[in-house]
């Protein structure tokens, strides 16, 4: 199964970027497609669609295109739902100790990383970022 993973502006502004690649890659996940770009401001709507009438998606939008991601597809048994896991919850204070958002982040807005919440969200991501 493949899952759509990303590390966002502040994980890749935080020099992170090896850490939590070494991470999925130590839970057994093989990253099959990776690149590092910049999101544009089309991108990052159609990307948080279902965001789009909640109260903080101005701030996401602006969050996510202020400076580089590192998209990637990562391939695994239960890809979607074990990348999610490794990385914890939406809300660092809410996140299970060893996971990538308990460790390395510490605001809600500002999380480190992006999974595929479902198959189809996996789907959907996956061809958003890479055709
Ligand atoms: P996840 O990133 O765990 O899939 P989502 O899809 O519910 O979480 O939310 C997308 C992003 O929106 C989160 N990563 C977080 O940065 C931001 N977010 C979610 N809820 C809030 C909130 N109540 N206030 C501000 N930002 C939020």
């Amino acid at each position: 199964m493949k899952t759509f993973f990303m590390i966002k502006p502040d994980g890749v502004k935080r020099n992170l970027i090896g850490d939590v690649v070494s991470r999925v890659e130590k839970e057994g996940f093989v990253i099959t497609k990776m690149k590092m770009m910049s999101i544009s401001d089309d991108l990052a709507k159609r990307h948080y669609a279902e965001h789009s009438e909640k109260p903080f998606f101005n701030d996401l939008v602006d969050f996510i295109t202020s400076g580089p991601v590192v998209a990637m597809e990562v391939e695994g048994e239960d890809a979607v739902s074990e990348i999610r896991r490794i990385m914890g919850a939406t809300n660092p204070s809410d996140a299970e100790p060893g996971t990538i958002r308990a460790d390395l982040a510490t605001k809600l807005e500002e999380n480190v990383v992006h999974g595929s919440d479902s198959e189809e969200s996996a789907e959907r991501e996956l061809s958003l970022f890479f055709e």
